[in-house]
């Protein structure tokens, strides 16, 4: 039999969006040919419902997404498992991990093949190639080895958006009811995940999704994203959505357009976009995305500093000096700007390094003084393989190199550099990367975010109290009280590696 077992692997502790990669690869075969879904996010063994559903013989292929960092720790072992112990079920990865080190993996002996980027429609026919015994050479966005060589076929335009099949979430409900995915977060008590664009037309140098789609970013129109989320509405009761589009909002117009229709709905939502773009949306736009729900905005500020900016490749138009005024033009709408800096770029000398860090952190300060609501998000900068960008030729010129081997990549430490939170590039020292954290810790005590909504006011007032003499005096070494109020008594939740607090 020819069916397919979709595996999205753990992505997290408390994480349990909906696996929108997953519906979406599946949508594509939907109707064509039998599929399960397992969801690791909801398996304590994922392995023991995988193995009932080969031994049932139903099943050829195990197809499993496969994202940097926690994911990986299901995603490597359970394929090892399949291929040692079913050598004949054939393996098919896709998502981001598996299509930027696509070397390592198709490699690894346990991978047959990969599609890196979209699988709409390179999966269908993968499965039709392989069922019909039939040439690979024609399918797009596919890798795999023959005689000891690995195959690249060519690259496909991003599908357009608006002729994909609708995702099968009767289907997903078959398996794991649809209400355990919509939850209560700061949004509404009813979130759910949706996608509603591909890529993006940037090309900033430490972006993931940068080597995969190159510039090119497709969307469907604001009138389906409208129907769609109608839908989800009245089946569900949905009354808010986190889009996890790249760059929701490339387009004005079609923000625009999109507000206009949702305005009336009744639901809160968040995405994501840079601030260049959108500070040249007029007044209008922003009064209307207010109006219409739009709550909070994630915006890439990475740096204050220019220099740092443009070898970021950061588009050219984005500065420090714009950073700061956006956010205070953003007080005018009452949408939270949610801006995510990364701190510890390579530089020439350490002392650079560390004075990059201290000018960014004095940077967000500055920020915070002109609009207090301001989410800050800080990651640590780990290079990812855009091939020939300059802060992956400098980095690798520092010693950097990523691992060869996908148990390499099972190490903590690796895991530490996918989430941003300690890669321990060459160029970083312990003390640097204490500095960053110790920084956030009491930026976080003094400014709770407001994405974990079950804090209490009054939790809220003591732990800004207790963080007030250091944030104010820069005293940033051993927060260890701030800590353990944290980790303990409040019980705080970060969005930074698994989204938006949920219930
Ligand atoms: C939702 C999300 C999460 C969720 C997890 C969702 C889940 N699966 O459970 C949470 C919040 C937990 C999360 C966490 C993290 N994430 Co995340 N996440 C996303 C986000 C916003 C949306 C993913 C999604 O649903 N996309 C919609 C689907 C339809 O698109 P897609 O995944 O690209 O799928 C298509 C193709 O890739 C392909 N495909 C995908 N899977 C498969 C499988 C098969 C078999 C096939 C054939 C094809 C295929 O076909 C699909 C249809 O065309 C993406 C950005 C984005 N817009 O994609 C980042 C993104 C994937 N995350 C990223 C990162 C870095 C992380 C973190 C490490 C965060 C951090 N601290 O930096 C953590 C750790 C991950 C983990 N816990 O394992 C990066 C990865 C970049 C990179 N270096 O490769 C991205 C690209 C964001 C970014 N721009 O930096 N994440
Ligand atoms: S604008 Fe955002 S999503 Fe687009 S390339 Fe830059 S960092 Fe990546």
């Amino acid at each position: 039999m020819n069916g397919i077992i979709f595996f999205n692997p753990r992505s997290g502790k408390y994480n349990r969006r909906v696996p929108l990669s997953i519906l979406q690869v599946a949508a594509s075969i939907h109707n064509k040919y039998e599929y399960v879904i397992v969801d690791g996010n909801f398996e304590i063994d994922p392995w023991i419902k995988i193995e009932r559903y080969i031994k049932s013989g139903n099943f050829k292929y195990f197809a499993s997404t496969v994202m940097p960092g926690p994911q990986l720790k299901q995603a490597i072992p359970v394929t090892i498992k399949v291929k040692l112990q079913y050598p004949g079920i054939i393996i098919i990865w896709g998502g981001y991990f598996a299509s930027n080190h696509t070397k390592t993996s198709i490699t690894s002996g346990y991978v047959d093949f990969i599609i890196k980027g979209p699988g709409d429609y390179a999966f269908p026919k993968l499965l039709d190639a392989l069922n019909n015994n039939s040439s690979l050479n024609n399918i797009e966005n596919l890798i795999f080895r023959e005689d000891n060589k690995i195959i690249t076929t060519h690259k496909a335009e991003i599908p357009d958006q608006d002729t994909l099949p609708p995702l099968p979430y009767e289907a997903i409900n078959k398996f794991y009811p649809i209400r355990n995915y919509i939850g209560k977060t700061f949004l509404g008590s009813k979130t759910f995940a949706y996608h509603s664009s591909m890529g993006c037309p940037f090309t900033c140098a430490f972006c993931g999704i940068v080597p995969i789609f190159n510039a090119r970013w497709k969307a469907r129109l604001a009138i389906n994203v409208y129907n769609d989320i109608k839908q989800l509405k009245d089946s569900y009761g949905i009354n808010a959505i986190e889009f996890f589009d790249n760059n929701f909002f490339v387009s004005e117009k079609r923000a625009s357009d999109f507000s206009n229709l949702i305005r009336n709905e009744n639901i809160n939502w968040w995405g994501e976009s840079r601030i260049d773009t959108m500070n040249k949306f007029s007044d209008k736009t922003l009064s209307i995305m207010s109006e219409a729900g739009c709550r909070m905005i994630f915006f890439g500020a990475e740096s204050g500093n220019d220099d740092l900016l443009s070898k970021m490749d950061k588009g050219g138009t984005q500065t420090g000096q714009l950073t700061m005024a956006f956010a205070g033009r953003m007080k005018n709408y009452g949408i939270i700007p949610e801006y995510s800096f990364i701190l510890g770029f390579p530089a020439e000398t350490s002392k650079q390094v560390m004075k990059q860090i201290d000018d960014d952190i004095d940077f967000i300060k500055r920020i915070k003084d002109i609009n207090p609501s301001t989410e800050i998000i800080i990651y640590i900068f780990s290079p990812v393989p855009t091939e020939s960008s300059e802060l992956l030729l400098q980095s690798e010129k520092l010693g950097f190199h990523f691992p060869n081997n996908l148990d390499e990549w099972l190490e903590p430490e690796w895991e530490k550099f996918d989430t941003h939170h300690n890669p321990l590039t060459p160029w970083l020292t312990a003390e640097m990367v204490d500095k960053i954290h110790n920084f956030e810790t009491v930026l976080n005590g003094y400014y709770p975010t407001i994405s974990d909504y079950k804090l209490l006011p009054i939790q809220r007032r003591i732990i800004r109290s207790l963080s007030t003499l250091r944030y104010k005096r820069n005293i940033y070494s051993y927060p260890y009280e701030i800590k353990a109020l944290q980790k303990y008594w409040l019980k705080y939740r970060r969005p930074e590696v698994e989204g938006f607090y949920m219930e």
